[in-house]
């Protein structure tokens, strides 16, 4: 019934043309569909404050869907909605996320002169998966590190601009999905995470803060969840409430970022994930919309995909080494994986 509601809601998205990029909502999305294709681009001319200049760029860079918004103080609705997660410790033990709140809540404190925020998405929903049998990682682990991914392609697009810039991804403190809702990518779901219309979540952020100034913005788009709260019930750890996310209760966290024992309550529900999470995001009904990566360094190695669950289990740290060279699955480190494992291990 749940999934049928959603369903009804994504009939009512404004039809698109294939082979167009999709600008149907108006100034509130600029996203951009694989049938768009990159040689039709070639007599875009270069032009300094043109927003379809970059977002032609970022196609041919990879990324996926692409907008800009002003560059402005975080609205204080959503400043408040911050400081009251801090406040109420729903950061677990990721105490960073405590620093330069001054300059999160106001990205013009990164970069003097800052009068732009570039929002690119980039896909990573994988080609091939874990069958499952088998123990299970989120898909954003499954390839390459996407900070390195990312850097890259920012930088080449950073290169187009005129003035001063500022990359960010994740190592700068920034509210990315945030940014993501003010450049018209999506919408910020029960699940916490952007939705992209027509394409769902598995989609990285990055931000480039610009003193460049265009001649078109985004703006943001109307939440499309409607009555679905599928995600609310999918989470086996009762993480996701409608006032967002507690990481300390979040398998995400407690398989990545925690560097302690998994608490008894949700190591007893974390199934056969080893790292990561992508129940909230499985369940939800944009996300059929997905579509395979073409971004070769987020597909999964041979070996990655043949691990049995004895594999694991035998896992020694030069194995560790040879199968996460390059991965985002280093920051958990070989005893934070190995302690994923046994603890999903232990439930079968
Ligand atoms: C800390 C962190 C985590 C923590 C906490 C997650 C959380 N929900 O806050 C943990 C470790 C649990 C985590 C897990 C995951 N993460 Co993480 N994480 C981050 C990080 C570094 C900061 C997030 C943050 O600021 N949280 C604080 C809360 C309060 O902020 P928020 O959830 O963004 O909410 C704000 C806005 O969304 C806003 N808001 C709410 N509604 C609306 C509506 C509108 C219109 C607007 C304008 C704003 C708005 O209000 C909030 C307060 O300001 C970001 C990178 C970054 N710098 O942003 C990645 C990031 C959010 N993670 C990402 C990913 C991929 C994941 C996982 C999917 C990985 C996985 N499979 O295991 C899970 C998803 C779990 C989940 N349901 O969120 C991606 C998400 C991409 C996307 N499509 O949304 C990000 C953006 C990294 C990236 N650069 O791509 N993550
Ligand atoms: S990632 Fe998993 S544990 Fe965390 S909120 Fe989503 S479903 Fe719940
Ligand atoms: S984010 Fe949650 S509530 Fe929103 S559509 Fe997806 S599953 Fe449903």
């Amino acid at each position: 019934m749940k999934n049928e509601e959603c369903r009804m809601k994504n009939e009512n998205y404004p039809s698109h043309e294939q082979g167009e990029i999709h600008s149907s909502f108006g100034s509130e999305a600029t996203i951009l569909h694989s049938s768009f294709k990159r040689s039709d681009h070639s007599s875009f001319k270069r032009s300094d404050h043109s927003s379809f200049f970059i977002l032609h760029s970022s196609f041919n860079l990879g990324f996926s869907a692409c907008g800009i918004a002003r560059a402005d103080k975080v609205d204080e609705k959503n400043a408040q909605a911050f400081r009251d997660w801090i406040q109420t410790g729903k950061n677990a033990a990721m105490q960073y996320m405590e620093n330069y709140e001054e300059k999160r809540l106001d990205p013009r404190l990164l970069l003097p002169g800052a009068k732009s925020i570039i929002v690119v998405a980039l896909n990573y929903f994988p080609k091939e998966r874990l069958a499952d049998h088998q123990l299970q990682f989120a898909y954003y682990a499954y390839g390459k590190d996407y900070h390195e991914v990312m850097k890259d392609k920012l930088q080449q697009l950073a290169a187009l601009l005129p003035g001063e810039h500022k990359i960010c991804c994740d190592t700068v403190p920034m509210l990315d999905r945030y940014w993501a809702c003010q450049a018209g990518l999506g919408w910020i779901g029960k699940n916490t995470n952007l939705i992209i219309p027509h394409a769902g979540s598995f989609f990285f952020l990055g931000e480039i803060i610009t003193t460049a100034t265009f001649d078109t913005y985004n703006t943001p788009m109307p939440n499309h969840c409607g009555t679905c709260e599928n995600c609310l019930q999918a989470c086996p750890t009762g993480a996701l409430s409608t006032n967002g996310l507690d990481a300390n209760r979040c398998l995400s966290y407690l398989t990545i970022e925690n560097r302690n024992a998994i608490p008894q309550a949700e190591a007893q529900v974390m199934g056969n994930y080893i790292y990561g999470c992508d129940r909230c995001q499985l369940c939800c009904p944009h996300n059929r919309f997905a579509q395979a990566t073409e971004i070769d360094e987020f597909s999964p190695s041979e070996e990655f995909l043949s691990m049995t669950p004895d594999d694991w289990k035998n896992l020694s740290e030069e194995d560790y080494r040879r199968l996460f060279k390059g991965s985002a699955v280093k920051r958990a480190k070989y005893a934070g994986l190995k302690r994923n494992i046994d603890s999903a291990l232990s439930n079968d």
